[in-house]
């Protein structure tokens, strides 16, 4: 038990309407996490993998319907619906603890209560967040082991009266005396995701999958996280964050923001293309970044381990992820192959004779269905990756040169542009779109304008969101503000072929970057923002025809036209909470635009 009063009375408070068999203290040491892991055999719930192909790793079914985040199950429940904004499923907050209440009720009997305390960020750094887990899920044990920083010291290192986050989560399945568990436990017809803003509380109730259970991640280190930045004048992001330095040893840091399975871990591992450069990881979903004493904003990554999407990640896209998940992980809805090891698509060119699929059927190639569900993950520590930089747990952070937004679209978007100014990037990150992915339950392939790539993780009204960004750009010299990037790797012509390799091809866009960051790097004004000139791109060694370069650096006036009215359209639901200047932005890029298309 941790000394710490308001914790043990929230405990206790809990305790008394879930009606739990038993409350069990976390402390995050590695005989707790493989206590977690016999329980999970023991019941079903996980297979230890093969020892001699993939050691200390535990392989996992969910039930088929709990596999993704569920937007439309997840709510900020502020005080007023307008805090909320128009982007958000609003709840009445004292309603909503009614009806979740009901839920709570006894939802975990037959089952512990487990305390998770946890730290998102590394230890020492004023950066660093305080939060706890109540769960009834030693999946949620295992996998938050790797994500956070568990351990009941967090509260001796903090001060007693800061404020901790509070997250409640229960499968919502109660064990009747007697009863046999489910391999998968949940309830999948009751699922809320529910956010507490002004009380930094998350109550999650029915889903034992990812960023619905893991209430660290993407419920606490965005949703309630993005409100405490906004209250305390720092910024909680979507953001990978890559270190690279040049063949002279000069370092620079980058953030991107990508919406969901738009290759944020690929690009945060990714392996430079070009001789002499490196690339590291710092992080691959989430930044929290704070001014420091030299106004430059330093960004840390609240997480520890990686919880990535699997197909798709293979030698070519992704060989540091298949290292960094070579031991001591943990994969989810993965396909299995006979000799105990996973599987999914894409990971190797040729594909397994036999699998079990995630669905535990057996699978042979040509079958017709996917072997791995295509948001199928591995959730593996951190300091596993082979390119993970020295300074990824620097308490102070590291300073931010450049952002990157950018999202999926075939069409309209060149491969990078970088913006005028600070208040230019606000507006092209606040406009940026992509193609929906399987990361999210619902229609996948939709093209949906995704600012910041936050529309599901903002905590609030985004209107506010997009004034918060434009304060920080007053806060500090513009010298010293990150410079702001629009990427698009995911141009197809006319046949659906992608115009661009990506992957560690990048690089070469990563390169200019870095050298426009350094005050070098050519670049040319174009409506838009400001495009590399043609020869700008560094393009040895690559086989790309100049034609196919050019496509992916002009400007599509006519397209751009048709996207305006759309913006607008974007816009209007922020009412008058959309800042004047993004207006004004707007109205800048329209006139830039008609003079171009004269
Ligand atoms: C994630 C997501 O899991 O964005 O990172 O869905
Ligand atoms: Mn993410």
């Amino acid at each position: 038990m941790i000394e710490h009063k308001r914790l043990q009375e929230w405990v206790e408070e809990i305790a008394r309407m879930c009606l739990p068999d038993e409350i069990v203290w976390c402390d995050g040491s590695d005989r707790e996490y493989q206590q977690m892991v016999r329980l999970m055999i023991q019941t079903g719930t996980a297979i230890p993998l093969n020892p001699f192909k993939r050691p200390n790793s535990i392989y996992i079914r969910s039930d088929p319907g709990d596999v993704a985040r569920v937007e439309d199950r997840t709510f900020i429940c502020s005080k007023s619906k307008e805090e909320a904004g128009p982007t958000n499923n609003w709840a009445d907050p004292e309603e909503m603890k009614r009806l979740l209440g009901g839920l709570f009720k006894g939802s975990m009997k037959g089952r512990a209560l487990y305390v998770i305390p946890y730290r998102m960020g590394p230890q020492g750094s004023p950066i660093a967040k305080v939060g706890v887990e109540l769960t009834d899920s030693p999946y949620v044990v295992t996998n938050m082991h790797v994500m956070a920083r568990v351990s009941g010291k967090v509260f001796e290192e903090m001060d007693p009266e800061e404020e901790f986050v509070r997250g409640l989560h229960s499968v919502g399945a109660p064990l009747e005396p007697g009863a046999a568990d489910s391999a998968w436990p949940c309830n999948a017809q009751h699922k809320y995701i529910c956010h507490f803003p002004e009380t930094r509380e998350i109550w999650s109730f029915g889903s034992g999958y990812g960023g619905n259970a893991l209430l660290g991640k993407k419920c606490h280190s965005l949703r309630i996280a993005s409100v405490q930045a906004r209250d305390e004048g720092w910024m909680a992001e979507h953001m990978l964050i890559l270190k690279l330095t040049n063949p002279k040893g000069q370092i620079r840091y980058i953030c991107g923001a990508f919406p969901s399975a738009c290759g944020k871990t690929n690009l945060a591992m990714l392996r430079f293309s070009i001789p002499g450069w490196k690339a590291e990881t710092i992080g691959d979903d989430i930044a929290w970044m704070k001014f420091g004493p030299d106004g430059r904003l330093y960004a840390i990554n609240p997480e520890n381990g990686f919880f990535g999407v699997a197909p798709g990640t293979s030698l070519k896209s992704n060989l540091n992820a298949l290292l960094t998940t070579a031991t001591s992980s943990i994969f989810t809805n993965c396909a299995l192959t006979p000799d105990n090891d996973i599987w999914w698509e894409g990971m190797t060119d040729d594909e397994p004779e036999e699998l079990i699929d995630w669905l535990r059927r057996p699978w042979k190639p040509g079958c017709g269905r996917p072997a791995a569900h295509p948001n199928a993950r591995f959730t593996t520590p951190a300091r596993q990756c082979p390119v993970i930089a020295s300074d990824w747990e620097d308490p102070a952070g590291v300073p931010i040169d450049a952002i990157l937004v950018g999202g999926r679209r075939a069409t309209v978007i060149p491969l990078v542009t970088e913006a005028f100014d600070w208040e230019h990037g606000t507006f092209l990150a606040s406009i940026m779109s992509s193609e929906t992915t399987f990361a999210a339950a619902g229609k996948v392939g939709r093209v949906r304008r995704d600012p910041m790539a936050m529309l599901p993780f903002c905590g609030y009204h985004m209107g506010d969101y997009f004034a918060h960004w434009l304060k920080i750009g007053t806060v500090t010299e513009r010298s010293k503000l990150p410079k702001i990037y629009y990427v698009n790797w995911f141009r197809q012509d006319s046949n659906g072929k992608f115009l661009w390799p990506g992957f560690g091809e990048n690089s070469r866009v990563l390169k200019w970057v870095f050298e426009r960051c350094g005050g070098t790097g050519e670049a040319v004004d174009s409506p838009i923002g400001r495009l590399p000139t043609p020869n700008a791109l560094d393009m040895s060694g690559l086989d790309l025809a100049p034609d196919v370069l050019e496509e992916l650096l002009s400007v599509d006036v006519e397209g751009w036209l048709a996207e305006v009215p759309t913006i607008r359209e974007h816009y209007e639901q922020f009412g008058n909470r959309l800042p004047k200047a993004l207006e004004r932005q707007l109205l800048l890029l329209e006139e830039r635009l008609r003079k171009a298309a004269r």
